[in-house]
């Protein structure tokens, strides 16, 4: 077996682990980042679009945001469409000044990549049999296999990134965790399509056949979403029956029109909300997707990823520079706030939006009639604009 050393252990190169490895190296802390994946796999894993404005200045104020500005879409305002009308809410107006950008989970992984590459760091990836051990003792410990070779890292403290399926959270002693769930009794038919964007901003659609989201990636790339059931074969979604649902959903009495484009990626992705509490165990911290999910509906998933891991990072730089562990100690804590604000938010979008079978006719009129007084009502309006924007960091 061969032993490493490191000051933190970061396991899993998704947006919480880079972003929390480059935030760390430009403080002189030094990370190993294991990766179970090939780079060309998680280069191209089609997932997230929506920056809030938090990520955005957090990217850019930490030196990896030069192709974001580049290609990045700034977006003002979303809409809401129901019976047939479009009812756009200017996020901007409402927030002072904030605004999303869209910009694909991927790119922000190829550019945290190579900002460690370039800072001449390396990410250990397509290494298997990670197991964590020792995480409440000063000396945790992440073994794994590479290129055939058993390796023993030593570290500080480990950084649990590596997503809900990863194996840090389940490494947690039984009775230690809290965990608050909830499913939803649908999923999401995601597809990428060749065809140029037909309308500015996104989109989110309440219509009788079910949910459907408008968005981009790029001037020829739109992505889109349709709500189906929850254990729905994407086999039972040819391309034309996909149109045909996205046309009926997103159509307007002014005869908008959807361009259709060659389906380059199609894929189902399942519905749920879950939490886990403390989101730290001894040296052991989980981020992101290893410690919540949110339904996608509020475009939150990346974004909590990342803030989660600028708490840590700067609970870490204070620890390895002043041996001071108040931080580290409240990282939980700090995390949990905006993760339950993220949870509300977009659990009252998922409910608001979406056509739940158990549904009688007296919750459609309350959908109704609550999507009537978010895009009539301007504090509604604001309080829809300044979370989905995202709440200033405190
Ligand atoms: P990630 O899951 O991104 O990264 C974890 C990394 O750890 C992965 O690279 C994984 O390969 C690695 N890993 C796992 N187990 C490991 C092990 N044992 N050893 C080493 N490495 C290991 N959010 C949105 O806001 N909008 C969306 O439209 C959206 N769509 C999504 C679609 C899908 C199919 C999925 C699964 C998620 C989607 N999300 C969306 C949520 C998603 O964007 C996450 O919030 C985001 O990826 C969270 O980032 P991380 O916490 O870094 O976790
Ligand atoms: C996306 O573009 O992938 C996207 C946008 C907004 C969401 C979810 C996904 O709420």
């Amino acid at each position: 077996m061969t032993s490493m050393r490191t000051q933190v252990g970061i396991i899993g190169a998704g947006p919480a682990g880079l972003l929390l490895a480059h935030l760390l190296q430009r403080q002189g802390i030094e990370s190993a980042v294991i990766e179970n994946r090939a780079r060309d796999y998680v280069e191209h894993r089609v997932r997230a679009g929506v920056l809030e404005q938090g990520s955005v200045d957090l990217l850019n104020d930490s030196g990896v945001g030069a192709r974001l500005q580049l290609e990045g879409l700034v977006h003002h305002g979303i809409e809401l469409r129901f019976g047939g009308q479009g009812h756009r809410i200017d996020m901007t107006a409402l927030t002072g000044g904030r605004c999303i950008t869209v910009y694909g989970q991927q790119e922000v992984v190829k550019d945290l990549i190579r900002a460690r590459i370039d800072a001449g760091r390396e990410i250990m990836f397509e290494v298997s049999d990670v197991r964590v051990a020792d995480i409440d003792s000063s000396a945790p410990k992440v073994t794994f296999v590479r290129a055939g070779e058993k390796i023993e890292l030593v570290c500080d403290i480990i950084a649990g990134c590596d997503g809900f399926h990863g194996v840090c959270r389940p490494s947690i002693p039984a009775g230690v965790l809290s965990t608050f769930e909830r499913t939803y009794p649908f999923a999401w038919l995601g597809i990428l399509a060749a065809a140029p964007p037909t309308h500015d901003e996104l989109i989110y659609a309440y219509h009788q056949r079910g949910f459907a989201l408008y968005s981009m990636r790029s001037p020829e790339v739109t992505r889109l979403y349709l709500q189906v059931a929850p254990e729905e074969d994407i086999g039972n979604w040819p391309d034309e029956r996909i149109w045909e649902d996205l046309h009926t959903r997103l159509e307007t009495d002014d005869g908008w029109k959807l361009r259709e484009g060659a389906i380059a990626e199609k894929g189902i992705t399942g519905m749920r909300s879950f939490v886990v509490e403390p989101m730290q165990y001894g040296r052991m911290f989980l981020a992101g997707d290893a410690a919540h999910i949110v339904p996608p509906t509020g475009a939150k998933g990346m974004n909590l990823a990342l803030a989660d891991v600028r708490v840590l990072a700067q609970a870490a730089t204070a620890y390895f520079k002043t041996g001071a562990r108040a931080l580290l100690d409240a990282y939980s804590a700090t995390c949990l706030k905006r993760v339950w604000r993220a949870e509300h938010f977009s659990w009252w979008m998922t409910s608001m939006l979406h056509r739940f079978p158990s549904d009688d006719v007296f919750q459609q009129r309350l959908q109704r009639s609550q999507l009537e007084y978010v895009v009539g009502s301007r504090p509604a309006a604001a309080s829809l604009a300044e979370n989905y924007v995202g709440l200033p960091f405190s």
